[in-house]
C-alpha cells in the first residue's frame, strides 16, 4: 500500500492515490489547489476542521471520501471543505449534501479491509481496495481520466490515457474505471 503519512500541501495533478491516517490540526490529509483523479482519501482526522481535503478552487473526479473526521464528525465537512470550491464528479462522498449531483453517491464504498489485521483504522496496514460489492466499482467516467503525462507505464505513449491504477494493474478494467486509487474489475 502506498499512503501518504505526512499532511501535504500541494498543487498540480494527483492521480490513482491513496491518501490515509494523516492527522493535523486543519486539512488532516491534504491541503490542496489543483485536480485529483481516482484518489482515496479516507481515515484522516483533523482536531478542528476537514479530515480530508481543504483548499482553493479543485477538481475532484473519479474519487471516494470516506470516514475522514474532524470535529463535526464524518460529516459531507470533514471529507471535503465546503469553502474550496471544488468541482466534484464521479465521487463517494460521505454525508453527501452540498456536492449532490454530478454522479456523486454516498454508499459505503466496500473496502476490503478498511481496519486491516490491528483492528485499527487509519494504520499501515489498512486494505483501501474494494471488495466485489462495492458501489465504486463501473461508477467513475473514463472520460475524466487525464493522459499519461509521466508515461507512468514508460511505454512513450504520454497522450494514453491514465493505463495503471496504484496497484500497477490496468486503471480501466471491465470497460469503465473505478472510483478510488484502486480498479478492482
Ligand atoms: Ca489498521
Ligand atoms: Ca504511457
Ligand atoms: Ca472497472
Amino acid at each position: 500500500m502506498a499512503t501518504v503519512a505526512l499532511w501535504l500541501a500541494m498543487g498540480g495533478d494527483v492521480v490513482s492515490y491513496e491518501f490515509s491516517e494523516n492527522q493535523a490540526g486543519q486539512a488532516g490529509a491534504l491541503q490542496f489547489s489543483g485536480s485529483g483523479r481516482n484518489c482515496t482519501f479516507s481515515n484522516n482526522s483533523a482536531s478542528s476542521s476537514v479530515g480530508g481535503v481543504t483548499g482553493g478552487t479543485t477538481l475532484v473526479e473519479n474519487c471516494i471520501f470516506w470516514n475522514n473526521t474532524d470535529q463535526t464528525g464524518a460529516s459531507e465537512s470533514a471529507q471535503l471543505s465546503p469553502s474550496s470550491n471544488a468541482n466534484v464528479s464521479n465521487s463517494i462522498i460521505r454525508g453527501l449534501s452540498l456536492f449532490a449531483g454530478n454522479g456523486n453517491i454516498s454508499l459505503n464504498p466496500q473496502f476490503v479491509d478498511p481496519l486491516g489485521p490491528d483492528g485499527i483504522a487509519g494504520t499501515l496496514d489498512d486494505d483501501l481496495r474494494l471488495m466485489p460489492n462495492s458501489p465504486a466499482i463501473a461508477s467513475g467516467d473514463n472520460s475524466l481520466l487525464p493522459s499519461d503525462v509521466l508515461d507512468i507505464d514508460r511505454d512513450g505513449d504520454t497522450t494514453e490515457t491514465t493505463p495503471l491504477d496504484l496497484d500497477d494493474t490496468a486503471r480501466i478494467k471491465g470497460g469503465t474505471v473505478d472510483m478510488g486509487a484502486y480498479e478492482a474489475s
